[in-house]
């Protein structure tokens, strides 16, 4: 076993090196990438019985990624993460009065209003419908709020760790609503959660009639308590707070009839102190996860790895550049590139040892292309809290620490 394992790293780097790559060999050295702290493995890992099987699987001792938990939210640590799904144990979650627990066997979901038939449906019923499943991001509207005024989050998830992705499987909304006899005139929809903050939200039905699914698994399993057990809205491409979670209630409506509270939304304030409503779509965005504010990179061969995601479709296009955005160049795309799903991209760099700073750009299959800082400012001024989708950039130093900064 260790004979092989030596022999297939030695193959790599000279692969490696063949490939012209001699920086990234020094850099990738086995000795060199051991932490003095790292805990001791048994002398030889052969001669120890392993564990035996367990019923419900855990990840290594030895990885520590976690989220970063503050009053009603916790932040994803997408500078540990690979590709684009999130481990359904580090998906980010937000709530406005904690984490219900809730009886499957006990959960409803009541569905009124406009319909030819009210019905209350168990979670059995709702599985034997024609299931979906479609890898999906969630981004919390709120997500990098700290970053109007100065760069405030000192790694990539403090400024982008509200946003996180699943494969995500339930019944799409439509199928659900067909049984029930929605009625012609019904325009807009009420969704209401069973948790202590009874949260609603009013959902406007044409847009989301074919996309929206009653989602009742995450990555395979069942929905993760803090993502909305037993079953929750899941809107592609929407902002999270219309993803209603512990989902109980769905009250079919015409907007203008609906009450004050029926019609609950969030809004973004304007520099001219106006408000703009019902920002539903999560537009263009991306940012570099690697390295980022709080790491350290060393010269030589560094592979710029980060996400770009778009509520309104596919990524077409991300481009990175090393000098504060004076330059730009194409990143190659991991496949897949999916509608309204984060997008892995990597950009080969060659670090010298000088001050840079490394930003990402962000196209979509609409043609929009994410706003530097400047050009988001100009139009929607400071004043903001929700919808910040500004170019991110992170310097690095000739120490070659990373930081947060506004260019
Ligand atoms: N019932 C209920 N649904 C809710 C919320 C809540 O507090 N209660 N928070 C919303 C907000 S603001 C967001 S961003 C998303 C977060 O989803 P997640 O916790 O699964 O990441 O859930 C939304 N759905
Ligand atoms: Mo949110």
């Amino acid at each position: 076993m260790n004979h092989q394992r030596t022999y297939s790293r030695r193959t790599f780097l000279t692969a490696a090196s063949l490939a012209g790559l001699a920086a990234a060999q020094a850099a990738l050295h086995p000795l060199q990438a051991q932490t003095p702290d790292a805990p001791a493995l048994p002398e030889d890992p052969t001669k120890v019985p392993g564990a035996l099987p367990s019923a419900y699987g855990q990840r290594s001792a030895f990885e520590q990624a976690q989220r970063l938990a503050g009053s009603f939210r916790s932040l994803t640590p997408l500078q540990e993460l690979h590709g684009i799904v999130t481990p359904a144990s580090l998906h980010f979650e937000r709530h406005h009065n904690g984490v219900p627990v809730i009886d499957p066997t006990r959960h409803r979901l009541l569905i009124h209003g406009l319909v030819e038939r009210p019905m209350i449906f168990t979670m059995d019923e709702l599985k034997r419908f024609p299931a979906v499943s479609r890898l999906a991001f969630i981004e919390c509207s709120g997500n990098s709020a700290g970053e109007w005024r100065e760069p405030r989050g000192q790694t990539v998830q403090e400024t982008h760790g509200l946003m996180s992705t699943s494969e995500w499987t339930g019944v799409v909304l439509a199928t659900v609503l067909r049984e029930v006899g929605m009625r012609p005139d019904a325009t807009w929809m009420l969704a209401e959660g069973a948790d202590a903050a009874a949260m609603t939200r009013s959902i406007p039905l044409a847009p989301v009639l074919e996309e929206a699914l009653l989602c009742y698994a995450q990555n395979g399993g069942a929905l993760r308590p803090e993502q909305g057990y037993p079953l929750r809205l899941l809107i592609p491409g929407w902002e999270g707070n219309a993803c209603i979670k512990w989902l109980r209630r769905l009250k079919l409506g015409k907007a203008p009839s609906m009450t004050r509270e029926e019609t609950s939304h969030y809004t973004d304030l304007m520099p001219d102190g106006t408000a703009r409503q019902f920002t539903f779509v999560m537009e263009a965005k991306s940012v570099i996860t690697s390295p980022s504010g709080g790491q350290e990179i060393r010269p030589g061969f560094v592979e710029i790895r980060g996400l770009a995601w778009s509520g309104e479709g596919r990524v077409t296009q991300v481009e990175v550049s090393t000098d504060g955005g004076q330059t730009w160049q194409r990143a190659h795309l991991q496949e897949p590139v999916l509608s309204k799903c984060s997008t892995q991209f990597r950009f080969p760099w060659q670090w010298k040892g000088q001050a840079a700073v490394l930003q990402s750009r962000c196209t979509d299959e609409t043609g929009y292309v994410q706003p530097s800082r400047q050009a988001l400012v100009a139009v929607r001024g400071v004043n903001s809290v929700y919808h910040y989708n500004a170019i991110q950039s992170w310097k690095v130093s000739r120490d070659g620490t990373v930081q947060n900064v506004h260019v």
